[in-house]
């Protein structure tokens, strides 16, 4: 994978492989999974302009993609914002902790995969806007 845009996540290229027979994405390596992936999750039949996340973790890290159709997710680490659209399983974006999310603009079809580094802990999410900013120190 080539790292395309730092930011307060980063989007990734995936490694991909066509032929005649069709085609394979590969996440592999250190570069990205430089964390051991304990849980996998997939987000599916999304309801029409449906918004999803609106929370921060504190540990979790998370590499997100589009195994199929679009979406937008918004990062917010409490001074800059910025917008990836992830339309390609060609792209997969890191999130690391400390990251406010939000996911929208799901085209009818999305299928959100997600590879993340820890089991699911509800005492890990910030679900307050303001105590996320005062959580991170803003
Ligand atoms: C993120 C986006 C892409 C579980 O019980 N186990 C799980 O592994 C997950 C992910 C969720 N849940 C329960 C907890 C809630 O009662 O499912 C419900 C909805 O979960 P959550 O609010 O986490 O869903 P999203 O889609 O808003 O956010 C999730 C991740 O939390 C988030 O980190 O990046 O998917």
């Amino acid at each position: 994978m080539n790292k395309l845009n730092p930011g307060p996540g980063g989007l990734h290229e995936v490694f991909t492989l066509r032929d005649d027979l069709g085609t394979i994405g590969v996440i592999e390596g250190e570069q990205l999974l430089s964390f051991p992936v304990k849980r996998v999750y997939f987000i599916y039949s999304v309801a029409q302009g449906a918004e999803r996340g609106a929370h921060a973790h504190k540990q979790l890290r998370q590499l997100i993609f589009a195994a199929q159709g679009s979406f937008t997710v918004t990062l917010d680490d409490g001074s800059q914002i910025q917008d990836y659209i992830l339309d390609s399983p060609t792209k997969a974006l890191m999130v690391e902790p400390g990251n406010w999310r939000t996911l929208k603009g799901f085209s009818h079809d999305a299928v959100v995969m997600v590879l993340a580094s820890l089991e699911y802990d509800e005492a890990d999410y910030i679900r307050d806007y303001q105590e996320f900013l005062e959580w991170r120190g803003r």
